[in-house]
Parts: C-alpha cells; structure tokens; sequence
C-alpha cells in the first residue's frame, strides 16, 4: 500500500531527473559577447531585465495583496480619500530615480559605441545586394565577400532540412579577418540600398547607407569565427548575405594579410593610357586587348571569375551565348551602367569607359 503511494512521486522524480540531464548543456543566453560593447550591451540587457521582474513583483504583489486583504467578504470597507501628496510625490520620484538609474549606463554606453576614434585598424565596408565588400586602409587587401551555403541545401532538394551544413546561410566563401585585441574602426556604406552590418557578437548593427559613410567600431577579445547577417530588408536575397569575422592572433592575422595581398589583382591601369590603347582597336579585335585583360583580372573576375550569383562565367560559352546575341552595344551598355546583380561597372567607379568596354570585349573573346 505503502509502496502503491510512492510510485507516482517516484516516476515524477525520475522524470525530473532524466529532463535535468536533457537540459544540463542547453545554456539559455543570448550570444556570448565578444567585445567591450557587447559586454556592455549584454550587461544592460540583464540589468535591465531584473529591475523590470522586481518591478514587476512589487507591483503585482502589492496589488494581489491588497485584493486579498481588502475583499468584502472579510469586511473590507474602502477608504474615502482623495489627493494624498505624499503618495503622488512617492510615485513620481521613484520612477524617475528608476529610469534615470537605467538611461545612464545606457546612454554611456550608446556614447562609446559611437566612438571610433584611434583604431588600430580600419576596414571600408561596402553592402551591395547582396554581397559584402571589405577593403583593408591599411594593409592594402580587397575582397567580396559571398554567401557560400550550396544551392543544393538553399533549396533543399534533399527534402526539408537535411544535409544542411552546421551553419547553413552562415557561411561565406571570404570571411572578415581582424586580428584579436585590436581596436578595429569599421567604414559601413552601400552601393544601392540600405543594408545593415549586424554582428551581435561584436556589438556592432550598423546601417551601411549609398552617399554616407558611417563608423562603428570593435575590439575582439577572443580568437574565434563570428557570424552575424544583413539587418535591413534589402531586397529578395536579404536573408543570402551573412557576415562571417574571423579573428586571428596577431602574427597570424599579418600572415593572413601578406598572403592575401600577394594574391590582390594588380591596381587597374591608370586610365591617362587606356583610352588610346583602347580605341586602336577595341571593336575590332576583342580578344586579347591587354588593357581588356588587366582590367577583367583585377575588377570582374571576382564575380565572372567564378559565375558567383548569376554572373555569366568567364570562358562558359553556353552562358555567354544568350548574351552575346544582344549586341556588343548592349554588353557594353550594361557593363557600364549595372545590370540585376551586376554593378555599374562592376562597382568599380574609378574605372573608365574605354577600360570597361575593353574588359567586355575580353570576356566575350574568350567566351564564344
Ligand atoms: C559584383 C559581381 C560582378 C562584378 C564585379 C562584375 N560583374 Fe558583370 N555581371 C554580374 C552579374 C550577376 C551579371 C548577370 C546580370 C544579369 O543578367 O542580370 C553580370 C553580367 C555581365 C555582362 C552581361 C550583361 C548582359 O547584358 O547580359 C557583362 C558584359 C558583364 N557582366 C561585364 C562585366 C565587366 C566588364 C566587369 C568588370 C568591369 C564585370 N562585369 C564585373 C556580376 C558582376
Ligand atoms: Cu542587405
């Protein structure tokens, strides 16, 4: 009989228990900060949270208290009083001093956030849609940055959710990298939309904005790989254009940036050459332009080198085909003027009329 009576609180026990370990590595948190910001960040979100639930219980609890004590069927009877100073002088003060006590520490930190000044390093940050641009002021690397997540896992031909990587729609072909510890100032703009630099991690959300340039800064205290994404709805593949930061440790951060640079494309042709090169013989004979060639490696082959994201690949006749039917004219036309994902040409503003069409001609010779 005994024993009939402690078989439920012993399954419930057990069941406790089984769910305990279940849970003992399910951490509830928001992301681990990863830099003075995102501490502080982190440590408002907390403070805050609690004097909300204290509130909350001194004020529900006052309330329900004064419902039970004051119920008629013990004989309550309500106090008559109206305007009692003392009260109403309470009931401002606290609030305001509650307030007060939170909107300093934010706006502290709100203030710090918006210092950028004195980096160690600084990194120009260009959104396009819907890609990511990092170029290095100071160690001279330049780079895009693309989703990288197979097409195959984005449109789960597989069925719904399997075989999709560990960080599926969070991973790019060229990550940020930035070395540890070091103030590293960011320069966010766009090309055409509004997008937004989001790594939670870094305590960094900044809109990138075409015609500004806004800064934000961080300072990575912990080596590792953050991934945050494009916090502006910025058009169909808003959700395509994730953010990956790999921090390094110094030395090889310095080795990162050395090889990189070995492997920049040489700076395009100053354009005081180009336009007698090119018009010797741009339209008559496509292939094999140098001037075409210098430009093509150094600015186009970052998309057409690949086919990335809808760029007809340099040298696949079947994707060229199609286009080259258009007319020379309108290649040129939207190579200089931008066409769908394709930048006016190619994002490269400093680049001229001649160089561009020369690149086109080049592409298209070795294309047909
Ligand atoms: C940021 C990536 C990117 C860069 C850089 C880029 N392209 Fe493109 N390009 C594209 C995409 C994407 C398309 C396909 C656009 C479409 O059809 O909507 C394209 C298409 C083209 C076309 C075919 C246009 C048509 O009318 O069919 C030409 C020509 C071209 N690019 C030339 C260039 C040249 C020259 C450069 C270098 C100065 C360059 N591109 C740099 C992405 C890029
Ligand atoms: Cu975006």
């Amino acid at each position: 009989m005994l024993l009939k009576h402690l078989r439920a609180p012993a399954v419930l026990a057990s069941l406790l228990v089984a769910a305990g370990n279940a849970l003992a590595d399910y951490h509830f948190d928001i992301l681990d900060p990863n830099s003075p910001m995102a501490q502080d960040a982190y440590d408002l979100h907390f403070g805050v949270l609690i004097v909300c639930v204290v509130i909350f219980f001194i004020v529900f609890g006052a309330m329900f208290w004064s419902i039970l004590k004051h119920r008629r069927s013990v004989g309550a009877k309500a106090a008559q009083f109206h305007e009692n100073t003392t009260i109403e002088i309470i009931w401002t003060v606290v609030p305001l001093v509650v307030l007060v006590a939170m909107a300093w520490p934010a706006t502290k930190t709100m203030l710090a956030m918006k210092d950028a000044s004195n980096p160690d390093m600084s990194i120009k940050v260009t959104a396009y849609q819907w890609r990511w641009e990092y170029d290095y002021q100071n160690d001279g690397v330049r780079f895009f940055s693309n989703l990288s997540t197979p097409r195959d896992q984005i449109d789960e031909r597989e069925g719904p959710g399997k075989a999709k990587g560990e960080h599926y729609l969070l991973e790019v072909d060229r990550p940020m990298v930035v070395p540890v510890g070091k103030k590293v100032r960011l320069l966010i703009t766009s090309n055409d939309v509004i997008h937004g630099w989001y790594v939670p991690q870094l305590g960094v959300n900044q809109y990138g904005i075409p015609g500004f340039v806004k800064d934000a800064w961080f300072k990575a205290e912990k080596v590792g790989t953050f991934r945050g994404q494009c916090s502006q709805i910025c058009g169909k593949e808003h959700g395509f254009m994730p953010i990956v930061v790999e921090v390094k440790s110094e030395a090889d951060y310095a080795k990162w940036a050395q090889e990189t640079k070995a492997k920049m494309p040489p700076p395009p042709a100053p354009p005081a050459e180009a336009p007698q090169q090119v018009a010797a013989g741009a339209a008559a004979a496509p292939a094999g332009k140098v001037d075409g060639k210098a430009t093509y490696e150094s600015v186009c082959t970052v998309c057409h080198g690949a086919g990335i994201a809808g760029a007809p690949k340099f040298g696949d006749k079947a994707a060229w085909a199609p286009r080259i039917k258009q007319g020379m004219d309108t290649l040129h036309a939207s190579a200089l003027k931008g066409k769908g994902a394709m930048p006016a040409k190619g994002g490269n503003a400093s680049l001229s009329d001649e160089q561009v069409k020369a690149a086109v001609d080049y592409m298209v010779g070795a294309s047909k």
